[in-house]
């Protein structure tokens, strides 16, 4: 069985090229904001052969897919800000308090501020988001730039570590994923208007 990942955040983040520059070693300029897709690949970690499924949510499909199952069949959440929109970081926050809130309170979360490269254009501390998320056995935080490979593969190796530890100690019952898709849907809704617009 493949790790289900669900990359989620405000537009123009980063979502897409973290996904990309993961799975394919490269740092793309240009992606169109429309796309969503899920990706497979297969590989090592701490000596274990693992299969991720990744699926980088967009705009409206972002909204289409938590109607679907893939928010049900999720392992793990990345949540994606970048550092040089605070309007995206709150969009995080809002995220990761309905996932808490809305069922799946057990789920492995990376919130990731993004975009460390353009420091002269930083709205997001580092403070702030050590305050908002305080980092414990499901919560691990990074800030990294899509540009440097090391920084995305240290992310989801960290993201797996967690899936491991946890495998076998949630219960996510329909009932709690059903309240959670509604809140996530609702609030996902409403920032979607955000948009990171630097890059
Ligand atoms: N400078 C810089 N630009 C980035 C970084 N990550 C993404 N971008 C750019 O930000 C824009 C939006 O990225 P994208 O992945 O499409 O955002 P998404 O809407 O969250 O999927 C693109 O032009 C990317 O090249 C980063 O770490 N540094
Ligand atoms: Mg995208």
């Amino acid at each position: 069985m493949p790790y289900n990942i669900v990359v989620l955040g405000a537009g123009g983040v980063g979502k897409s090229v973290i996904t990309i520059q993961y799975l394919q070693n490269k740092f793309v300029d240009e992606y169109y904001p429309t796309i969503a897709d899920t990706y497979r690949k297969t590989l090592q970690i701490d000596n274990k052969t693992c299969t991720l499924q990744i699926m980088d949510c967009a705009g409206t499909e972002q909204f289409n897919s938590l109607r679907n199952s893939s928010i049900k069949d999720a392992d793990a959440f990345l949540l994606v800000y970048s550092i040089t929109c605070a309007h995206t970081f709150f969009t995080t926050t809002e995220i990761y308090e309905q996932i808490r809130l809305h069922g799946k309170a057990e789920i492995p979360m990376v919130v990731v501020g993004n975009k460390i490269d353009l420091e002269e254009q930083r709205e997001v501390s580092m403070t702030e988001q050590e305050e908002v998320f305080p980092e414990d056995e499901l919560l691990k935080t990074y800030e990294i730039t899509a540009k440097n490979k090391e920084d995305v593969d240290n992310v989801f190796v960290s993201i797996v570590r967690m899936i491991k530890s946890m495998q076998g100690e949630y219960d996510s019952s329909e009932n709690e994923n059903e309240k959670h898709e509604k809140g996530i849907f609702e609030v996902l809704s409403s920032c979607w208007s955000h948009h990171c617009t630097t890059n």
